[in-house]
């Protein structure tokens, strides 16, 4: 059973060949496929009541087939007290046949799947549009989540569970002989994002639309989803994804609502005394909706998805039937690559520009979008000043930053309001979540690249970046040279952009200018390791020299450091709030990233420990463990209000609960090793501890190499899945090393059941879904100070999993409410980890002896012809770039193993084990995104919940 819903992987081959042919039999009342037939679909406005009467043009009689899920008596909701198995069986077998995907004949899973989709769709429209409406009516204040990342994974499931027809559902797919399980399978994962970024984002959705708060999603619809991964025996292997090859069964495309967007071109000042931006490049950004259904109520909120496209006029003809096809295509081509991929590759120029015509893509189409919903629900009296009463815009990190520009410009350009009016509203309209504290993730962008492609933006930036030199001299004074130089430096917008000519500040112009000149030369306060997208080319310093000048000794010309916009300065600026993602990492925020801003406006920042929608990840994903908690607590109102997992705790002990949580566990560890023994051909033991480590690799997962290894070999089984960025070399060797460790110790007939270590290959939403209830221990293994939050610790967590971790990101806050005797705690602290680095710096670090035996064993050659030394040299010495074990791993070493020896010795006695996995559960009620999304809507948007009648 297990086998078969997991062979999920959606290839277009399998999906057609392997399945049996008993859908064949089954009989559609209508079925017709000789006959022509006419669809004739009538609508009246309200109420909602529709039929469907089909014709058939040749002589037989009239038939009517009626679609029963949106013929609900005077629907204009759905609830689930108007769905039976009947009408679902009748509204699949509807779509089957008249908005079909696949040919007449068969009813195999692919296209089960499709129609059971369509068919929940419809349920999904009626109450999308009646949401819609009903903000509408009220013309409440609403909040648009702006993020380039949606991770959404499967969406059946989930929509049926929120619907609460998953019963009806399951009944009337074995009518038509098939199983839900197995069809729910068949749905390729919506991978437009990456990892917690992008799973946050789609957890805010589920809540927002679960407590009925008005709000919308904006992303891009990328053609291709986070590429699959292959691992072969050289490791990962990209492959691109093919989410959308079949079409998504969700989506609904708003022929309707599309927006222009221009890059290029040029700005003059017209007659009106106006900025126009003329000329340029310009494409359509087209609206694809994705209903998101609430959890027990009618609310079905939406995320709307931009697909970019140039007109049909745009193919030149002439070209093309002059024999030059690409060139005949290229305007088409250069529109559509933008919703490609997922962060395409920005080494190259042009993929530097291709990051950034998304971002702005995102970023002016949803504000058009939302601009033009503020002035139909304004009427005939649109006043500007309440714009920020009726919208709120979140961006969900830097990517969506041009939003604040681009709201400037349409409010000063287009709307004919005073910079001042314009900027007063776009600050209190937008707000800015900041998910890491590496500087080399903070977004930099050329101040010459995004000039090309955004002249009137930067126009509108080098201003904002003029009013801030103001302030910041207003607040300073002139006087302490130092300091008001270090603040510019710290706080401009714009970096290595001469100051501009300020009315009353002549004298700080005259004073940095002198200081610029005679400071930069050591180069070393650039270099600061930040994410560049210098648009720069010639600035390599390889200028030819006249060999004269070599003569007379002149200085090494300097070369000049690219001018750079940096975007996180500017959202911290432009927005109302600034908030961190879990308590320690917004005490960083303020004391470290943004220090000098929140000195001069501490009262914008603030903490939102992040969240994980329950429903997802317990309820659905988790149903035996589901079912015991709702038995025990006497209710499943849980789900809503998790605070009342916490009453597990006096339960904790009860030896029938106990044994009860272990055999759930043991249901789903069961299902996991089906799953490993398809994907990998590893056999692994379920009494072994299931120890799950998520990999989004990024270099702090250096750590995890090493630590595995030493692992006191205790019957266990470590999984670990995840991606490396495609360029991203170091992270793809600890893919390759934990493959190649898999393949010598899980063949080893000495170690047997006692160590198995599994890659787990394309890891994604639906395959943590199911790996997470089956875990036992689960690794958060970061250096203290490094990771923001981390989303997956909480999920684990909420399914009665222990986590072994430092005291980083939202370990902190989950180790306070699960109690300190049920986490695993090791590592250096935060605050301990500069000094470390200074001391290990200046040589004074020795290693401990079994961490030099580790990096010797692995040298050896032991886990086969691969060489590991560049990863072990990182761990190695005392300076230089990728050495000297900037994540402290060495340090942490030794008590990881310690505490692992801790792990060992709590799994042998299972009464332990099983009380703290109830506590974890108990514990983690803190951590479900609806408690996220009512402070986000309380402290930052200012929205109230609008439950339909
Ligand atoms: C990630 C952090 C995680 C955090 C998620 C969601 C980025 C840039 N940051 O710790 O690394 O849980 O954001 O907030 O993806």
């Amino acid at each position: 059973m297990a086998a078969s819903h997991l062979s999920a992987t959606w290839t277009r081959a399998a999906s057609f060949s392997h399945y049996d042919s008993r859908s064949s039999l089954i009989d559609f009342s209508c079925k017709s496929s000789k006959s022509r037939l006419l669809l004739i679909r009538t609508f009246n406005p309200r109420p909602l009541r529709r039929s469907f009467s089909v014709k058939n043009v040749s002589s037989e009689p009239t038939q009517k087939l009626k679609d029963p899920i949106t013929e609900q008596e005077a629907a204009t909701t759905v609830s689930p007290f108007t769905i039976d198995a009947a009408s679902v069986a009748s509204s699949i077998k509807y779509h089957a046949e008249f908005t079909p995907f696949f040919s007449p004949e068969q009813f195999e899973p692919p296209k089960a799947f499709f129609a059971t989709a369509q068919s929940v769709r419809d349920a999904l429209i009626i109450n999308w549009n009646a949401t819609y409406d009903y903000y509408d009516k009220l013309n409440v204040k609403q909040a648009y989540y702006l993020s380039m990342e949606f991770l959404q994974g499967r969406a059946l499931l989930n929509a049926i569970g929120n619907l609460e027809v998953t019963g009806a559902y399951a009944e009337a797919l074995t009518k038509l002989g098939h199983k839900l399980e197995n069809i729910a399978s068949q749905e390729p994962d919506a991978a437009l994002g990456n990892g917690g970024l992008g799973r946050l984002a789609s957890c805010f959705l589920d809540s927002l639309a679960t407590l009925n708060y008005p709000a919308w999603g904006y992303g891009l619809r990328y053609r291709y989803g986070l590429f699959k991964q292959r691992i072969t025996k050289d490791g990962q292997e990209e492959v691109a994804e093919d989410w959308l090859e079949m079409g998504s069964p969700w989506e609904i495309v708003r022929n309707d609502v599309s927006y222009p967007v221009k890059f290029y071109g040029k700005v003059v000042s017209g007659a009106d005394g106006k900025r126009h931006w003329i000329g340029g490049e310009d494409i359509q950004a087209a609206a694809y909706d994705v209903p998101i259904p609430g959890y027990k109520t009618k609310t079905t909120i939406n995320l709307r998805l931009w697909s970019t496209k140039a007109p049909s006029e745009d193919l030149d003809l002439f070209a093309f039937n002059s024999g030059e096809h690409t060139k005949a295509y290229e305007a088409l081509a250069n529109a559509e690559k933008i919703c490609y991929i997922l962060y395409p590759g920005d080494e190259s120029m042009e993929g530097k520009i291709l990051r950034l015509k998304q971002q702005y893509t995102l970023c002016s189409a949803s504000l058009q979008d939302i601009i033009a919903r503020f002035e139909k629900r304004s009427g005939s009296s649109i006043n500007w000043e309440e714009f920020p009463e009726k919208v709120a815009v979140q961006m969900n990190d830097t990517h969506p930053t041009l939003c604040i520009p681009e709201l400037m410009r349409i409010l000063i350009d287009l709307k004919g309001l005073s910079w001042k009016e314009a900027w007063n509203i776009t600050q209190r309209t937008v707000a800015y979540t900041n998910h890491t504290v590496l500087p080399e993730a903070l977004e930099k962008w050329s101040f010459e690249l995004m000039q090309k492609l955004l002249p009137r933006h930067v126009e509108i930036i080098e201003l904002i970046d003029e009013e801030l030199i103001q302030t910041i001299v207003s607040e300073y004074g002139t006087e302490d040279s130092d300091l008001i130089e270090k603040k510019l430096k710290e706080m401009r917008i714009l970096e290595n952009v001469d100051l501009p000519e300020l009315e009353n500040s002549g004298e700080v112009q005259l004073l940095v200018d002198e200081k610029d000149g005679s400071e930069e030369k050591d180069g070393s306060e650039e270099n600061d390791g930040s994410e560049e997208k210098d648009g720069s080319e010639e600035k390599d310093g390889s200028e030819e020299k006249d060999p004269q000048e070599d003569e007379q000794v002149l200085p090494e010309p300097v070369p000049e450091p690219p001018k750079l916009v940096r975007m996180a300065n500017l959202c911290v600026v432009g927005g109302h709030a600034v908030n961190g993602v879990a308590e320690i990492h917004s005490e960083i925020v303020k004391d470290e990233v943004f220090n000098a801003f929140f000195k001069l406006w501490p009262e914008k920042f603030q903490n939102k420990t992040n969240g994980v929608t329950p429903r997802r990840w317990i309820r659905f994903c988790n149903p035996g463990l589901s079912k015991l908690i709702t038995d025990r607590i006497g209710t499943e109102d849980w789900v809503l209000n998790t605070e009342r997992l916490a009453e597990l705790r006096k339960f904790a002990d009860n030896e029938d609960l106990q044994t009860q949580w272990r055999a759930a566990k043991r249901t789903n560890k069961m299902k996991v090793v089906a799953f490993i023994k398809e994907k990998t051909g590893y056999s692994v033991s379920p009494d072994a501890l299931f120890d799950i480590q998520e990999l989004f690799i990024a270099t702090k997962d250096e750590r995890n190499e090493c630590f595995r290894k030493e692992c006191k070999i205790c019957s266990r089984v470590c999984i670990f899945g995840g991606k490396a960025f495609a360029t991203y070399v170091q992270a793809k060797r600890i893919v390759k090393f934990i493959t190649d460790v898999g393949a010598t110790v899980n063949h080893d007939p000495e170690i047997g059941d006692l160590l198995k270590v599994v890659f787990v290959p394309d890891y994604n939403v639906s395959v943590a879904e199911l790996l997470i209830p089956a875990s036992e221990l689960s690794q958060h293994i970061s250096t203290a100070g490094m990771e923001a939050s981390g989303t997956s610790n909480m999920k684990f967590a909420m399914n009665g999993c222990i986590l072994i971790g430092t005291l980083d990101g939202a370990n902190v806050e989950i180790r306070e409410e699960v109690g300190e005797d049920n986490f695993f705690l090791f590592g250096a602290k935060a605050h301990e980890i500069a000094g470390l680095r200074k001391e290990r710096a200046e040589g004074k670090f020795v290693p401990d002896p079994r961490f030099e035996e580790v990096k010797e064993f692995v040298r050896s050659g032991v886990f086969g012809p691969c060489n590991y030394d560049e990863l072990m040299g990182s761990l190695e010495g005392n300076e230089g770039y990728g050495r000297a074990d900037y994540f402290l791993v060495g340090q942490d070493f030794p008590s990881y193993i310690e505490c692992q020896d801790e792990v060992d010795e709590a799994y042998r006695d299972q009464r332990r084990w099983t009380r703290m996995a109830i506590l974890n559960t108990a514990g983690s009620y803190k951590f479900s995104s609806d408690r996220t999304i009512h402070e986000y809507a309380k402290d930052i948007w200012n929205i109230k919940p609008a439950e339909l009648p």
